[in-house]
């Protein structure tokens, strides 16, 4: 043991070091915890999801780590080009996914807003988590060992671990520091990661899909809204029947990194509910676009939702979702549907409307 500072962080880092295996398995179960706490971050919009938000962060940045221990390990095999196999491409593919998702994801942190070709960084940093999952499992079965018994020293795993995760939360902390003392655009991000739009009405916000959906402008006059399902007066309106209506402030956080507060107009939910006097067995409310996307939201929470005309008194422009939008506080962007032509009552959620948000617009 040497007291030069250099060598004592060295050998601080090789006590941390797990054995090789127990390296490999834990950052495969970092990227998968990273990969459903990711998914799971996108139905999230009220700040009581936050713990989700910061295990994310604190993994991803204990991964870092990891990854240190596993590079230093395998850097003969990447190097030297007399040792490359086939899985040595799958190696550097599966490396190149995990530093670019990395990367993205601790720039956004620090507020960095560019755009690749139309796409937010946040978006990029999802795009490498979506390749990196299934190279990982491939990589992995390349090489597949189970841990051993002898890899599991109780005391020191646990030692190893509680560090690399405080290390991972020290460092997290000290990002949000950094944006505060700098003054980064970061220090304005919402606890989902989402950067403030400060504009108001159309101009105000970017149009946005959630992937595909881009239809046709839909004319005012040729319009109707339909209420129909579990009701005993389905009902149908012109757009002059709806345009003047209560006005509600709400704020709009898309899955693609940006919020928006603006103030909404339209019908709320709950009174088109009462004038189509829904049936006592309905639970849900399914909101329609005329491409086919949609949502539903259950009963009681649709009736506080609006079904918006305007924004910041301006007629909602066709980017976003003329004639009627959705407006439903709580919930993520991609749940405020555009486009609407018909609200039906269900008795049951609507689990394929997963599948349609994806889908929607591709031919
Ligand atoms: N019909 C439909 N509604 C939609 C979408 C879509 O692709 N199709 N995108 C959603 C997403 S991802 C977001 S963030 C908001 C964006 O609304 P904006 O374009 O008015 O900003 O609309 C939502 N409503
Ligand atoms: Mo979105």
């Amino acid at each position: 043991m040497s007291y030069r500072p250099m060598a004592l962080v060295r050998n601080g880092l090789t006590a941390l070091k797990p054995p090789p295996r127990l390296v490999d398995w834990s950052i495969f179960g970092i990227v998968m915890f990273e990969a459903v706490s990711g998914v799971a971050s996108f139905t999230l919009a009220t700040p009581r999801g936050w713990p989700v938000f910061w295990a994310h962060r604190i993994a991803g940045l204990a991964l870092i780590g990891l990854l240190c221990f596993k590079l230093a390990r395998v850097r003969y095999r990447l190097i030297q080009s007399e040792q490359w196999q086939a899985s040595t491409l799958l190696s550097i593919l599966t490396i190149t996914a995990a530093v670019g998702a990395l990367t993205t994801g601790i720039a956004w942190v620090f507020g960095l807003d560019v755009r690749l070709y139309y796409w937010t960084l946040l978006s990029v940093h999802v795009g490498f988590g979506l390749v990196l999952v299934p190279l990982m499992v491939w990589h992995l079965t390349t090489r597949f060992r189970l841990p051993s018994r002898r890899d599991f020293d109780r005391r020191r795993t646990t030692l190893r671990y509680t560090a690399l995760l405080l290390g991972g939360a020290v460092t997290y902390w000290g990002q949000e520091r950094a944006n505060r003392i700098l003054d980064t655009h970061g220090a304005d991000r919402r606890f989902t990661g989402s950067q403030p739009r400060h504009g108001h009405g159309n101009q105000g916000f970017p149009v946005t899909s959630w992937v595909a959906d881009d239809p046709d402008p839909v004319d005012r006059s040729d319009w109707t809204l339909t209420v129909r399902g579990d009701v005993e007066t389905p009902l149908e309106y012109a757009y002059v029947t709806l345009e003047h209506g209560n006005e509600a402030e709400a704020l709009l956080d898309c899955t693609s990194g940006w919020y928006t507060v603006q103030r909404w107009r339209g019908i709320r939910v709950g009174d088109l509910l009462d004038a189509a006097e829904v049936r006592d067995e309905a639970r849900f409310v399914r909101f329609v676009s005329v491409t086919g996307y949609r949502w539903s939201l259950p009963i009681e929470e649709a009736r506080q939702a609006l079904l918006a005309t305007h924004v910041g008194d301006e007629p909602l422009s066709h980017g976003h979702g003329a004639p009627m939008r959705l407006v439903a506080p709580g919930r993520r962007g991609f749940q405020w549907v555009k486009w609407i032509d018909r609200v039906d009552v269900r008795r049951r959620g609507d689990p394929a409307q997963w599948l349609v948000t994806l889908l929607s617009g591709f031919d």
